[in-house]
């Protein structure tokens, strides 16, 4: 499948609170008002299947998970993904906007639960060595400035959520040398400031890179 004929595959990767949310809206919008049709989804999740791995692997009630497993059920749950949403969309000419995908993987699994990025390499090797995001919009928030956001919510923290802040300090490490290993691909926003600096900067960053 050339680059050229599929759809475009664009992500937003961030630590907790980083504002996904909105920049979702942000670069759908972006996106329609370009002409293009547009499909989201999020990982883990997207597909029927993948959405019960999602409550396994983020209900506290499940509890404490090897991280290699944990690793697999995110994988499992991309795969579905992948057959079922991505893969048909982009091969339809159609742009896919994914809330995480396999940064999320290197990040969390790779380095807050300090897998390291070898387990993640082989699992994309195998699950998707033709296809990367053309595009990984990276809303980077100081942890404790993202944990102060999420603490007004009135649900309670989901599994992972609940890991200590080393792990979620190490997770933003390893997104940022993500960003920094392959700047072609990432960009990185700044999602600290106001919510409509965060906005402007990412349709910069879209015209930038899209147009
Ligand atoms: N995970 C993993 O470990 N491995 C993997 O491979 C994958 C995922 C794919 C589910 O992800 C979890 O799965 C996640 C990673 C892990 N870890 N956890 N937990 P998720 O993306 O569904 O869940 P999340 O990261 O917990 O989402 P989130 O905390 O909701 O983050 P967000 O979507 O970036 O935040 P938001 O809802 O847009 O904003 C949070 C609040 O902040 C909200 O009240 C906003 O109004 C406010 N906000 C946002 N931006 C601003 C600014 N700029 N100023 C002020 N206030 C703001």
């Amino acid at each position: 499948m050339s680059a050229l004929q599929r759809g475009r595959f664009i992500t937003l990767e961030g630590g907790e609170g980083a504002g996904k949310t909105t920049a979702m809206q942000v670069v759908i919008d972006w996106l329609e008002q370009d002409g293009r049709t547009v499909v989201r989804s999020r990982e883990p999740g997207g597909t029927r299947a993948a959405e019960r791995i999602r409550e396994v692997l983020l209900d506290p009630s499940t509890g404490e998970l090897d991280p290699l497993s944990e690793l697999l059920l995110m994988f499992a749950a991309r795969v579905e993904n992948l057959v079922h949403v991505i893969r048909p969309t982009l091969a339809k000419g159609q742009d896919v906007v994914c809330d995480r995908f396999t940064d999320a993987s290197a990040a969390y699994q790779g380095g807050g639960r300090e897998l390291g990025p070898e387990p993640i390499r082989r699992l994309a090797g195998l699950v998707h060595p033709d296809l990367a995001p053309d595009l990984t919009l990276l809303l980077d928030v100081p942890v404790a400035v993202g944990l102060a956001r999420i603490r007004n919510r009135t649900t309670g923290p989901d599994r992972i959520e609940q890991a200590r802040e080393g792990f979620l300090e190490r997770v933003r490490k390893a997104y940022l040398a993500m960003a920094e290993a392959e700047p072609e691909r990432f960009c990185v926003i700044d999602a600290s400031q106001p919510l409509d600096k965060v906005r402007a900067d990412i349709q910069r960053a879209l015209d930038r890179r899209l147009r």
